[in-house]
């Protein structure tokens, strides 16, 4: 599927930062809120864009930051990857994101999606969508693109566990980008597509929750909940969130 974005109406973004606000932990980037009625709200915006039914498995909140964004954008694949893997949720299990900003500052943030669809080549040639896919860039990794042979492709891409592997050039790529999200938005794209966030100057604040096609069992829900991971910024951030949080509130209200 293609990225889909999707206006959510005020009176849910405002929930949405509420059930934030009332679960959010500095200490982790996960972020529970499975028994909220604003959940059930996006869940089934989400199911109508995707065409199935759709289940709830979990989130993250996060702060995009210019300082956050260096790790995962001086990595070897320059910030593009894909989320979970067969692993995750079990096998046969489809998994959607719902990428939704709570609150931006700062013009070029935003996120690019490679979709299956409009890249039916691609993906035909890299296999099982659900496996781990290594992503090399020549920016980020010119000698590994090298010892492939492929130093004039811009992107290798290989699914390691079968050795599938694809060189390709940028402009052969159909990549979609939402670029200067505003509060209310909401992309909703399939989680194995590859995926890249970006973000320049300003803030971004980060919801993004993950919807599977089938109700996952409650073992794959108790290993999630052991995964629990520390966030960069700890108490600092927490006042930093509830604060602009806070804001993208008043805006929403005004
Ligand atoms: O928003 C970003 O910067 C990255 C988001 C992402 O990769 C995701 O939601 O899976
Ligand atoms: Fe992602």
């Amino acid at each position: 599927m293609k990225p889909i974005l999707h206006k959510l109406d005020s009176s849910l973004v405002e929930k949405l930062i509420d059930d934030t606000l009332s679960s959010y932990d500095p200490q982790s980037t996960n972020i529970e809120l499975m028994d909220h009625a604003a959940i059930d709200e996006l869940r089934d915006i989400a199911a109508r864009a995707v065409g199935r039914p759709l289940y709830y498995w979990k989130a993250f909140l996060f702060v995009a930051t210019e300082t956050t964004m260096e790790t995962v954008s001086s990595d070897a694949s320059d910030g593009w990857h894909i989320d979970g893997s067969t692993t995750d949720a079990g096998h046969g299990v489809d998994c959607f994101n719902t990428w939704i900003p709570l609150y931006v500052s700062g013009a070029s943030t935003g996120l690019a999606v490679i979709p299956r669809e409009k890249n039916v080549e691609l993906y035909a040639c890299l296999g099982d969508a659900r496996l781990p896919l290594g992503i090399y860039t020549r920016e980020r990794a010119p000698e590994v693109l090298q010892q492939l042979q492929a130093d004039s492709a811009d992107f290798v891409f290989i699914r390691h566990a079968t050795g599938d592997s694809v060189a390709a050039l940028r402009g052969d790529l159909y990549v979609e980008t939402i670029d200067a999200p505003v509060v209310g938005d909401a992309a909703i794209f399939y989680q194995n597509d590859i995926h890249r966030g970006f973000h320049e100057d300003g803030v971004r604040i980060q919801l993004s929750i993950k919807f599977t096609d089938s109700p996952l069992t409650s073992a794959s829900r108790a290993t999630h909940a052991k995964l629990k991971e520390l966030s960069k910024h700890g108490r600092l951030e927490g006042v930093l969130v509830r604060e602009l949080l806070k804001i993208s509130k008043q805006m929403l209200g005004s």
